[in-house]
């Protein structure tokens, strides 16, 4: 199969395809993400986070069943090894995400956490330029958010929507300091419960005191399960995006990623030629060396890539 002519054609099956390979770190998949490279930029980013079960992945098949509505591609990528998407939830859960799976406008990926602790794995930054390459509109992230995993997506989306449910009230204010740093909109999920005023209120309130940005926050109550507020959280979205497309705010962050990227790049390539460079024995004498205090580890690291001082060759 030709992926990289099925993904200009539209291909989805070439998509899954090349998400795997990318992940699996074979070098075919990252040709193609190179020559293909120039077509991306175009997909906008939304991270969905929250603390665990008040509805991201219900929320996020909404969102996307709407945008889908208006004629968008939608990429989703769940960031969660139990997620219904996966089959890992209660069987209810996995019918209800059944009409996602037969949209020919929404593609869905789970990523298992695979080797990292928290935050977002390498496979979901390759996933997110694959479905852009492949003509996304827009990209959902989903990820639990607990601890590093939160700050991350709202560092790499561009739209961060931080989910919660009423009842977390305890919850909510052990995380303020963090949570309010990081959503663009607040959404208070499972509204046809008990306290869901009450809950977004104290978000309402909380945000006052939060002077950092002249973004001020939307919170939106949601019944997700119902499609209830879900076009106004719509609405939400398209606002915060014009905001920061008006205000230079996305041009500025998405060179800043580039810019990580080139140096964390050049950071693996430079490791990569100091270890073809070095044999094992050789690595094992200079440890050897300081171990004994013959040299310092100072020293030694200037030794070891003294042989690519000269220049990288690639
Ligand atoms: N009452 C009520 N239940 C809801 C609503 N939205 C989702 N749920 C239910 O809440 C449960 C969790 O929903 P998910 O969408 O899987 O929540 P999640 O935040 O993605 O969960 P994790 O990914 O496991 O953290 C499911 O049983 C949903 O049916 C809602 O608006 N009201
Ligand atoms: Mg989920």
């Amino acid at each position: 199969m030709d992926i990289k002519k099925g993904i200009i054609d539209g291909d989805r099956i070439a998509l899954a395809k090349l998400i795997t390979m990318a992940e699996d770190g074979k070098k075919e998949a990252m040709d193609i993400i190179k020559e293909l490279y120039h077509r991306t930029g175009n997909a906008y980013l939304i991270g969905i986070t929250g603390p665990p079960g008040v509805g991201k992945s219900t929320l996020t098949a909404k969102l996307a069943r709407a945008y889908s509505g208006l004629g968008k591609k939608i990429g989703i990528i769940a960031c969660d090894p139990t997620s219904p998407y996966t089959g890992g939830a209660i069987l209810g859960d996995r019918i209800r995400m059944q009409e996602l799976f037969t949209d020919p406008n929404i593609f869905i990926r789970s990523m298992g956490s695979r080797g990292h602790l928290g935050g977002l794995s390498r496979g979901t930054r390759v996933a997110v330029r694959i479905m852009d390459i492949f003509g996304m509109d827009y990209i959902f992230i989903e990820t639990v958010g607990v601890g590093q995993s939160e700050v991350e997506i709202a560092d790499t989306a561009d739209t961060t929507i931080m989910v919660l449910a009423p009842g977390l009230g305890d919850d909510i204010q052990a995380m303020k300091a963090g949570i309010m740093e990081i959503g663009d909109i607040f959404v208070v999920n499972k509204a046809d419960r008990e306290g869901a005023e009450k809950t977004a209120r104290e978000i309402d309130t909380m945000l006052d005191f939060n002077e950092k940005s002249t973004w001020r926050p939307k919170v939106i109550m949601t019944v997700a399960q119902d499609n209830k507020g879900i076009n106004d959280v719509l609405h939400a979205i398209e606002e915060h995006m014009k905001y920061i497309k008006d205000s230079g705010i996305f041009a500025s962050k998405r060179k800043e990623h580039i810019k990580e990227e080139i140096l964390e790049l050049a950071t693996q390539n430079i490791m990569s030629e100091i270890m073809t460079g070095l044999s094992k024995e050789e690595l094992l004498g200079i440890v050897d060396k300081v171990a004994k205090r013959e040299i310092d580890p100072y020293s030694a690291s200037i030794d070891i890539i003294k042989p690519i001082k000269g220049g990288i060759q690639k």
